[in-house]
């Protein structure tokens, strides 16, 4: 492998472990707090899970290790899309183990849930290890999307497990990879298995969050790398002073990475899905909210911009969710045959017409053309309309630019708009972790292994007062199922954790709230830079000001 000079440096780093777990396994003992109970759906939620629910809150303290003595097999996997410092999870764990017992063993399988079901695994040594601490990606073993969810699964994971001798295991992911954690621990306990099951808090959407964790990692890092490179724009918009940007910004249906951005760059305009569904606002309600902001500038001779746009915008726009829905209803089936054996767009567009209802037909008329397109022809294998893909920074700006034409025609608009289209997602997935994020993994995953040498299972690996510096960080664990509740999914009710959507009346909206018609008019940009990995701690090991303002 060629090694950048970074990368080189980045192997000799030393993850900053919470004050409590720095004297070394030995030293390490645990206190037990209050019982816990489900957010709720108390009921069911413990009808589902009658192993493992209501157990106790635990932190580590500072004395001696009182854990049984035992040799440990632990199996890890990484689930889901990549998120900086997956890697130092699964060092932490490594490194933990060892301390622990050298002769204890880490197999990580490979290419994420699958990797389980197929015994598909490698067994980690020091050299191999050494050769992915505090670097990005998920490289070190892959990840997948796989759901491990059913009865059939957790039978193959067993029989694995078995064949391995693994006492534990330990699964890095998002809501639902932890929902799904909590319902195999539950499985393994009521088979009396002995075989444990942890969960590490993962996802840049930043939507695994609640009373409990404050965090999931790589937000940090991915919204870092983001705000960098909106901060660059901005300075090459306000050099220019040519171009309106619209940066879509990934982050799944919440906009929680959108909002950090907004806070670390201040650009004209960002979208929060989450307001546009409170307010229930409707597509030209937002384009003239956008358009206002151009006009404002460009009359008065700055005809430049930056606008963010979270990914799941249109999901949160009411009458843009109802016309997907009938897309879906009106392809369903061999309808989808129908409608791609029609000779043009013309007679797919008649077609359409007479598909849909008269309300749903109006908002589809009013769309730029390649976005109606879009609608009908890049769909998933099930036939719906893949919301993520649909292109909503080059939506709204066509949008604007129609509704400008006509301020302009009535004379109020003087200015000129002349739009870019950016959406950044991959580019932060797989950064090198900020320090935050090299530290805050390293510890979930020593962490991880604390909990497991003392017999727990169901528990997410749990490390808070992250808005501190390392050292008064607390680490423990909180069973998932305090976590869960019951929804509605595919037809069925599901017990799940619930997912953090951005809160309108936290402190970073409420933030972003009290600054934005300034930033819409005035040009208040700020530049981040690049992420610092070296150099004075204000500098480079800063959270999100998201958890900053929460926490403050
Ligand atoms: P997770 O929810 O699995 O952490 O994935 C996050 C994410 O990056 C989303 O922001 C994005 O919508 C999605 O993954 C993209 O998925 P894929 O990697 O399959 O293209």
């Amino acid at each position: 492998m060629n090694l950048s000079p970074l990368q080189k440096a980045r192997y000799e780093y030393s993850p900053k472990l919470p004050g409590m777990l720095r004297n070394g396994v030995a030293e390490i003992c645990v206190k037990e707090g209050a019982q816990t109970a489900s957010v709720a759906d108390q009921d069911k939620i413990k009808e589902l899970f009658p192993n493992t629910y209501g157990k106790k809150e635990i932190t580590f303290v500072k004395g001696t290790n009182n854990a049984p003595a035992k040799k440990w097999v632990v199996g890890v996997i990484l689930s889901g899309g990549q998120a900086p410092g997956g890697h130092n999870v699964i060092s932490g764990l490594y490194d933990a183990l060892k301390a622990a017992d050298k002769d204890n063993v880490l197999l990580g399988f490979k290419g994420g849930p699958s990797g389980l079901l197929e015994d598909d695994y490698v067994e980690f040594t020091d050299e191999f290890i050494n050769a992915y601490r505090n670097t990005g990606g998920f490289d070190i073993i892959g990840s997948g999307r796989t759901k491990l969810e059913t009865k059939e699964q957790f039978a193959i994971v067993e029989e694995v497990a078995k064949k391995h001798g693994l006492n534990a295991i330990v699964i890095i992911g998002g809501d639902d990879s932890n929902t799904n954690a909590a319902v195999l621990a539950e499985y393994m306990a009521a088979k009396n298995t002995g075989i444990q099951v942890i969960g590490c808090p993962k996802t840049i959407d930043g939507d695994l969050k609640n009373e409990d964790i404050e965090a999931s990692f790589g937000f940090d890092t991915a919204t870092k790398t983001y705000s960098e490179l909106i901060g660059n724009i901005e300075r090459d918009a306000n050099s220019a002073k040519k171009y309106w940007h619209f940066i879509k910004v990934m982050g799944r249906s919440a906009s929680h990475v959108a909002l950090e951005c907004a806070l670390e760059t201040q650009p004209n305009i960002c979208l929060i899905g989450e307001e546009v569904a409170a307010k229930k606002m409707s597509l030209a309600q937002i384009t003239n909210y956008i358009a206002d902001s151009v006009e404002k500038r460009g009359n008065a001779g700055n005809n430049f911009g930056v606008a963010i746009i979270p990914e799941g915008i249109v999901e949160f726009v009411p009458e843009f969710s109802a016309l997907i829905k009938e897309i879906n209803e009106l392809l369903a089936g061999s309808k989808t045959d129908e409608f791609n054996a029609l000779p043009d767009w013309t007679a797919k567009y008649n077609f359409i017409k007479a598909g849909l209802s008269a309300e749903a037909f109006a908002v589809f008329d009013i769309l730029p053309a390649g976005i109606q397109q879009q609608l009908f022809l890049e769909r998933d294998p099930h036939g719906n309309v893949q919301v993520s893909l649909i292109e909503s920074e080059k939506l709204f700006s066509e949008m604007v630019k129609s509704e400008l034409a006509k301020r302009k025609a009535a004379g109020t608009y003087k200015g000129k708009f002349a739009p870019l289209h950016h959406f950044f997602g991959y580019e932060g997935r797989c950064a090198f972790p900020s320090n935050f994020d090299a530290d805050y993994c390293y510890s979930l995953g020593y962490n991880a292994f604390m909990l497991i040498s003392y017999g727990y299972t169901g528990y997410l690996s749990k490390v808070s007062n992250i808005s501190k510096p390392a050292e008064e960080w607390v680490a423990g664990g909180m069973p998932i199922t305090k976590m869960m509740n019951i929804e509605r999914r595919n037809g069925e009710d599901k017990p799940v954790i619930r997912k953090a959507l951005v809160e309108l009346d936290g402190k970073p909206f409420k933030f972003f709230e009290a600054h934005r018609d300034e930033w819409a008019v005035e040009t208040c940009f700020t530049f981040p830079g690049a992420i610092q990995y070296y150099g004075p701690s204000e500098v480079c090991d800063l959270t999100t000001r998201t958890l900053a303002l929460e926490k403050g």
